[in-house]
């Protein structure tokens, strides 16, 4: 009888083993279907629709990124909500660029063909706020 119970028992360790190997490699192929990120140089993470990103400095991951003369930036939504890259303050827009509400996984690409410095933010949340440097 304690034979026939280590045996069922040992069976079915070995079946719930197999399982398991059948599930992750399961979710393994899963995850390599998935579309990847498009890769960006400004991330807007999850989570900046509330404020406290600026607290920590993380609305627009780098919040200042610096690149040279004629060289462009990539933005990118990884947020579930829309966010867009406005140019100026949120009070006082400046109009030289604004990419419109970017839906999430959405990115947007600009050239910079002028040294200076440029402000933008988003227009549906005040706290977020970024810079461009261009050298
Ligand atoms: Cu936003």
């Amino acid at each position: 009888m304690l034979k026939k119970l280590i045996l069922i028992g040992t069976i079915t360790v070995i079946f719930l083993v197999v399982i398991g190997l059948i599930f992750s490699n399961t979710s393994i192929e899963t995850n390599s279907e998935e579309p990847e990120l498009i890769e960006g140089d400004v991330i807007m993470p999850t989570k900046v629709s509330r404020p406290g990103c600026e607290e920590i400095d993380r609305c627009y991951i780098p919040s200042v990124i610096v690149i040279d003369l004629g060289k462009q930036v990539t933005w990118v939504n990884q947020d579930s909500a829309f966010h867009s890259v406005t140019s100026g303050f949120y009070d006082e827009p400046t109009e030289l660029f604004d990419s419109g509400y970017l839906d999430p996984f959405e990115s947007y690409t600009l050239y910079f063909d002028e040294i200076g410095t440029y402000d933008y933010f988003c227009t549906l949340h005040p706290w977020m706020k970024g810079q461009v440097i261009v050298e």
